[in-house]
């Protein structure tokens, strides 16, 4: 009993009370969802990494095709010297593309992960070996005070990969606000949207032949199960990825493929077959969505660059003041 008592508390030491918080509610109401963001543990990391890399999921390479050809263009308007400011920095796989053209005076790359802020401060001081980087380990939802050592040079903001797609439209116009104060006067946003497309292009996206995006979805059962005493059947579960046109998303869920009980931290859970747990958004903008999108959230758009199937696009914006009438 004691050796029980010991390894729960051991558990509990470990178990984040944001994520066992989200996933209790996120079972309990209906429909059932659990943020997108818990899916994002180690394994989870490296099951995005090996999606980014499938023939099925285009964002990736077409995002990095229209950054390499947009460079000089994008460096033209932003000027040099700059602070590059990195959300969700991750691995900084784009990140080299922008540093060579846009002679940046800082690099800032802002991620939850200390590991990835590790290997992608080791790796781009590597290749850029003049270009200081203060790496911030921080959620970046919240407004951040970035490092003093920066100074004072305008801030250019990089978000890319259609990260603002996780977010519902209320949630990403708040996230671009923060952006916006976080990064201060003068600043400067390169951002990456995903088009509205056919849904035969859509769904192989997020149901590839490989089912390494099953594997993705699946693994926060497997998380449920390790970090918080979880007795999931895991094999009862399918990965299973709808197109919503009235919400203009793609959405992924985790669906029971017959009647399952099972319990979390001691709570217990029904699911009946075909009951799904809704484990993330990826909202798609149309041709001129993404401009009112950054409006809200207090950017001005001036460039815009696709690919030619308009399959994705990247938004250089500036920082809005604050709007007088009319
Ligand atoms: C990291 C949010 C851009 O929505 O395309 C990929 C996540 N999920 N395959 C996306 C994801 C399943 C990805 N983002």
């Amino acid at each position: 009993m004691f050796g029980h008592a010991n390894d729960r508390q051991l558990r509990l030491a470990e178990v984040d009370p944001a994520f066992r918080h989200d996933v209790l509610k996120g079972l309990s109401v209906h429909p059932r969802a659990i943020p997108a963001t818990w899916l994002h543990d180690r394994r989870g990391s490296a099951l995005f990494e090996a999606i980014t890399a499938l023939p099925e999921y285009y964002p990736t390479r077409t995002e990095r095709s229209i950054l390499t050809s947009a460079t000089s263009e994008i460096a033209a308007l932003t000027g040099p010297d700059r602070v590059i400011v990195e959300f969700g920095s991750g691995s900084s796989a784009k990140t080299p593309i922008l540093l060579s053209d846009l002679r940046p005076s800082a690099y800032v790359p802002i991620d939850i992960s200390g590991e990835f802020l590790r290997e992608s401060t080791a790796a781009l001081s590597d290749a850029f070996p003049e270009l200081p980087i203060f790496p911030v380990k921080a959620d970046f939802t919240g407004i951040l005070a970035l490092p003093e050592a920066i100074g004072g040079a305008p801030r250019l903001g990089f978000f890319p990969g259609s990260t603002i797609g996780n977010l519902v439209v209320p949630a990403a116009v708040d996230l671009l606000r923060v952006m916006a104060a976080t990064l201060g006067a003068g600043s400067m946003l390169l951002i990456g949207f995903d088009r509205i497309k056919n849904t035969d292009i859509l769904l192989p996206a997020y149901d590839d032949t490989r089912g390494v995006t099953a594997a993705f979805n699946l693994n926060l059962l497997h998380r449920i199960n390790r970090e918080l005493g979880g007795s999931v059947p895991v094999d009862a579960f399918r990965h299973a990825v709808r197109w919503n046109d009235a919400e203009a998303r793609i959405e992924m869920h985790l669906e029971a493929a017959r009647d399952v009980h099972f319990e979390v931290d001691g709570w217990p859970f029904s699911m009946a077959t075909g009951e799904t747990i809704h484990t993330e958004n990826s909202l798609k903008y149309g041709p001129r969505d993404a401009g009112v999108l950054l409006r809200a959230g207090g950017w001005i758009p001036i460039a815009e660059w696709a690919d030619q199937q308009e399959f994705f696009s990247l938004v250089l914006a500036r920082k809005g003041v604050t709007p007088s009438a009319p």
